[in-house]
């Protein structure tokens, strides 16, 4: 296993690789490139150049969080074969750079959302948070709009301000095509991008849809355990993954969070996990909460322990972090919380390990 922190380059980021580098038991950073427009073929010189940066701070970069995916591939469109192209060329130089595994999502128009990212909990910390009720009363312009004023300047991946023209145009059309449609399309993406990822021995992890349940009648499909198996029948090559993210996947109340790694861990196909923790509040809205199990209704303790029983060896990350300690930083991507989650992911781990080993007699 392998601790990681997500980490955006270009000043785009708070945060900075030497404060990374200080905190105890991360190896190294998932990042991207986050100024090259969706579609476009990632620049070799500009991986290498994010590479030697990393580097020279002591860090690792195996995992690329994410290449997104352009519309047309999603929604099946002809002009998808160019835009895939592009990708498996992206692939090929994420691979000379020595990536080793690349997350990805296959959500329809935008990425993950939250009703408030700043929302103040008792203690004075800010947690993000989602009402299913508010998010009704909104469009998807507006949401998009709430969350680009509250980004504090700092780029919000799967939200790029040159889609919002189109993005009333591209829910209508989602709204027009089946899930059954959704799903063909997204094997047709699987099958002729996974052969690439095998040759270049990179492990793809899909991410969940976040929240998993409809919205705005998008196709929503990586929500649940049957579906994730659906998932995996689509395409059996090995480097077919999941980004096993808890505080996605765990807004849903019928996921058995444990039972759900130990099946796909098991299996070898979670390459990278996300590991943060919710509180709900009603079946569906939540609060994103600290880390630690006791703060919120997902036991980060027996997940981790589903994982290692499962032999995964993949990258782990802490996911989101509330702002504490006055911060200002990109939401959900502070320094501190996410550093006290990362002790504690790696405090788990080490318990789990060792005791495991004094059970075996080792
Ligand atoms: C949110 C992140 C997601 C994730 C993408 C992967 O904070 O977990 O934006 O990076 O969905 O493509």
């Amino acid at each position: 296993m392998k601790l990681i922190l997500r980490w955006f380059p270009g000043e785009d980021d708070s945060v900075t690789l030497q404060q990374i580098k200080q905190i105890p038991g991360i190896s190294g950073v998932a990042t991207c490139l986050p100024k090259v427009p969706v579609g476009e073929v990632w620049p070799l010189e500009q991986l290498i150049a994010l590479k030697e940066e990393i580097i020279a701070a002591g860090l690792e970069v195996e995992v690329i969080e994410s290449v997104n995916i352009h519309e047309d591939i999603k929604k099946g469109l002809p002009t998808r074969d160019q835009y895939i192209e592009n990708y498996i060329k992206t692939m090929a130089h994420l691979s000379m750079i020595g990536i080793k595994c690349l997350c990805y999502n296959f959500m329809p128009v935008f990425d993950w959302f939250r009703s408030d990212l700043h929302r103040q909990l008792p203690d004075g910390s800010f947690v993000m948070s989602y009402r299913h009720e508010e998010v009704l009363r909104m469009n998807p312009l507006k949401m998009a709009t709430a969350m680009l004023s509250k980004s504090g300047g700092y780029s919000l991946p799967g939200w790029e301000e040159e889609r919002l023209a189109a993005m009333a145009a591209d829910v209508e059309y989602y709204q027009s095509i089946t899930i059954d449609q959704y799903w063909v399309n997204m094997k047709y993406f699987l099958d002729v991008v996974l052969p690439y990822a095998e040759k270049y021995q990179i492990k793809m992890a899909i991410h969940p849809d976040d929240p998993p349940w409809p919205l705005f009648g998008l196709p929503k499909v990586i929500t649940n355990a049957q579906n994730l198996r659906t998932f995996f029948s689509l395409n059996k090559n090995p480097s077919n993954g999941l980004t096993f993210c808890t505080g996605s996947l765990g807004a849903n109340l019928e996921n058995d969070l444990p039972a759900m790694a130990r099946e796909f861990a098991a299996q070898g196909r979670v390459p990278f996990v996300h590991l943060r923790n919710i509180k709900r509040l009603a079946p569906q809205d939540f609060d994103e909460s600290a880390h630690p199990t006791v703060y919120g209704d997902l036991d980060l303790f027996a997940i981790m322990k589903a994982l290692h029983d499962s032999g995964f060896n993949g990258y782990i990350r802490p996911d989101h972090g509330r702002m504490i300690w006055g911060e200002k930083a990109r939401p959900g991507y502070g320094l501190y919380d996410r550093a006290l989650g990362a002790t504690y992911l790696y405090g788990l781990w080490e318990a789990i390990t060792k005791l495991k080993k004094a059970e075996e007699g080792v």
